[in-house]
């Protein structure tokens, strides 16, 4: 080719392939080799494991862990916490498949090497909070990752994933993907008989609060591009709570996590007159949500939602009073270690603003929304359930399959079942390939990868954007602006303008209606319409403009189930302005979509809500 890049594809095989090796994809490795000791296993990862994904700076705390060898929790509890944190909505069996397995995934971690806080008197784990243990963290994700590159037979790294690819004789089961390769340039074509996708939520599908050279500041990673979305959701997997967009609350500026804060530190957040507002504002939450706003503890979004009213009646800034709390050497080092182990940036900004958080209580902000299922929230695929726990309409083959024959998620790519955090996310991983060994053994026969005619030209689409550039560039008119092409940075600011100004972003308080929403969609179809003319200067160009890709599918999807929920249910993650109330009787249900390729339509209804317990 004429810039040198290598025509050639390369073809991996695997029996079983596992896009993004984050923590679900590190522990689908871990358990696929465990219960498939003859398999080709193949992990598919965009970076390099010891240092991707979410938790590539590392984390201060494991935010699940029952403690059941203690007597602390047991599954039930957990699975009513989280129907209560999600308002009413959760997918019980899977939640409550992670809680009775996420234990040893913990002890699996300390038994590789990750310090976990030890009491010295009673040896148990200090806890951060009821769910989420301390660790000195700065290391887990090199520590996670060793045992994946134990496991699998070959780590293919550097390489974006940008499509699933179907078997040639039936579109509704997968045959593999593929990619490329951002080192040399080369088409990667990878054939499976199963796949698992773990490639992660999303970071900028609405406008970040930071602006010019701070872009890129966001909690969730800039680099978790939606591929789990971006993949599953055009090649026709059905998706729920996609509407289920998570708001954080955060230091402002460095984007520090408040768990350690509030839970571990008791520290207490006011206003800047210094009132506690969760209590003072409780009898006018009441009213808008009814019961839940005695639910304990306190929803996360409900949280949100009285900080943003303080903000919004000009008693803001809202502040986080460390300066009341650290009053030892000890709870100083742990509240700097906190920042330092996982979100460096925020102890960067206290040292550049001269913040001394001994004397200085610092400001606390509501984030942009992110959309992701392992956290607070839970958007993701609709997955077939465990067989001793899933009601008979939530399983239909084997753990963690999504509606596609072959094709199963784990970690943020699957939805309904929230707080899974890093440690439930590697569970996940563990489930799902155990679900998919088992569908590997009873599915022996190969499926028929495409055509070598469509995968060559699907090897034209994924370079197009370097071959606009080349024909475009002699047309620039100044600057980055020129009639022939898009640049992917062009292409994420408009798509989170639109998301931000219709969507829900923070330009209008996560506030949207029906009109914004259907302006958005228009926006997002021309928007989808101009990605064919996606111009790359070069290999990491053409990385941002796969990434744009899956952004902006995760984004639509995003806006359908916004317009198709017609109630607020999570209010402080978003407002239906024209239904603002929690409507349990009509919506305490699953919103999901389908979207098919042949058509190019969209199909959204909904699924009911089984209670477990
Ligand atoms: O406090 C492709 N999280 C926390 N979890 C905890 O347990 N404790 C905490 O303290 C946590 N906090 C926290 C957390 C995250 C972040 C960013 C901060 C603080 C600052 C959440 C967890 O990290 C999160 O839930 C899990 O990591 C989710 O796991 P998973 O596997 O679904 O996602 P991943 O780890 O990001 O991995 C995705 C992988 O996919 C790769 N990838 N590869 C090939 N092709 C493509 N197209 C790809 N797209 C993505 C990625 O590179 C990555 O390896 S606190 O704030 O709550
Ligand atoms: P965060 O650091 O905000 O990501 O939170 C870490 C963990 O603590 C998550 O499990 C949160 O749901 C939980 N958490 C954070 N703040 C609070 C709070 N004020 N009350 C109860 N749980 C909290």
């Amino acid at each position: 080719m004429e810039d040198g890049r290598p025509s050639a594809p390369r073809f991996v095989d695997a029996d079983l392939l596992i896009i993004g090796g984050g923590m679900a994809g590190c522990g689908a490795a871990y358990e696929a080799r465990y219960w498939g000791r003859d398999l080709r296993i193949v992990v598919a990862e965009k970076a390099a494991i010891e240092r991707s994904g979410a938790v590539a700076q590392g984390l201060s705390a494991i935010n699940c862990y029952m403690g059941m060898r203690w007597g602390e929790n047991q599954p039930e509890d957990f699975v009513r916490y989280v129907r209560n944190d999600l308002m009413g909505l959760s997918r019980e069996d899977l939640v409550f498949d992670i809680a009775r397995h996420v234990d040893s995934t913990v002890h699996l971690f300390e038994e590789w090497g990750l310090p976990i806080f030890k009491d010295p008197t009673t040896g148990r784990y200090v806890r951060e909070g009821r769910w989420q243990v301390m660790i000195h963290g700065e290391s887990y994700k090199p520590i996670v990752a060793e045992a994946a590159r134990k496991a699998a037979t070959e780590i293919v790294e550097h390489v974006v994933v940008t499509h699933l690819l179907p078997d040639s004789r039936d579109a509704r089961r997968v045959a593999g993907a593929v990619g490329i390769d951002v080192r040399d340039g080369r088409y990667v074509v990878f054939r499976a008989k199963a796949v698992i996708v773990s490639a992660a939520g999303a970071s900028h599908i609405f406008r970040p609060r930071s602006a010019g050279e701070g872009y890129g500041r966001t909690w969730y990673p800039p680099w978790a591009s939606g591929s789990a979305y971006g993949l599953l959701i055009p090649f026709g997997a059905e998706m729920i709570q996609m509407e289920n967009r998570l708001v954080v609350t955060r230091f402002k500026d460095g984007y520090g996590p408040v768990g350690a804060w509030f839970l571990l530190l008791k520290a207490v957040a006011t206003n800047a007159r210094g009132e506690e507002f969760e209590k003072t504002r409780l009898p006018e939450l009441r009213e808008r949500v009814g019961a839940y706003a005695d639910a304990k503890p306190m929803p996360t979004c409900l949280r949100n939602h009285l900080m943003l009213q303080e903000i919004r009646d000009g008693h803001g800034p809202i502040l986080m009073h460390t300066e009341r709390v650290l009053d030892t050497p000890e709870k100083e080092a742990l509240g700097w270690e906190d920042f330092l182990n996982m979100t460096v940036g925020q102890a960067v900004t206290w040292a550049a603003q001269g913040i001394d958080p001994r004397t200085t209580p610092s400001e606390l902000i509501l984030s942009e929304p992110y959309v992701m299922g392992s956290h607070a929230v839970c958007a993701g695929a609709w997955a077939s359930g465990p067989a001793d726990l899933a009601p008979p309409d939530y399983r239909w083959g084997y753990n963690r399959m999504t509606t596609i024959q072959g094709l199963f998620g784990a970690g943020d790519a699957i939805g309904g079942s929230a707080h899974k955090f890093s440690s439930g996310s590697f569970t996940e991983g563990r489930l799902a390939a155990k679900g998919a060994v088992a569908y590997l053994r009873d599915h022996t026969d190969r499926p028929a990868t495409p055509h070598p005619h469509r995968i060559a030209e699907l090897q034209g689409e994924l370079f197009r954007p370097l071959d606009n550039f080349q024909r475009g560039r002699s047309r620039i008119t100044a600057g980055s602006v020129h009639p022939d092409y898009l640049q992917p940075m062009s292409g994420l600011q408009r798509l989170e303008k639109t998301m931000d100004e219709y969507a829900g972003g923070v330009g209008t308080d996560y506030m949207t209606n029906e009109t914004m929403l259907n302006r958005a969609l228009e926006n997002l179809t021309a928007l989808r319409a101009d990605l064919a003319r996606l111009g790359a200067s070069d290999l990491h160009e053409l990385q941002r403009a796969w990434e744009l890709v899956h952004r902006v599918w995760t984004a639509e999807a995003v806006v359908r189930h916004t317009l198709y929920r017609k109630e607020t249910r999570w209010p402080g993650y978003y407002y239906r302005a024209d239904y603002p109330k929690v409507d349990d009787e009509h919506w305490r249900c699953f919103v999901s979509s389908v979207y098919d390729r042949h058509t190019d339509a969209w199909t959204l209804s909904t699924r009911a809500y089984r209670p477990i317990l």
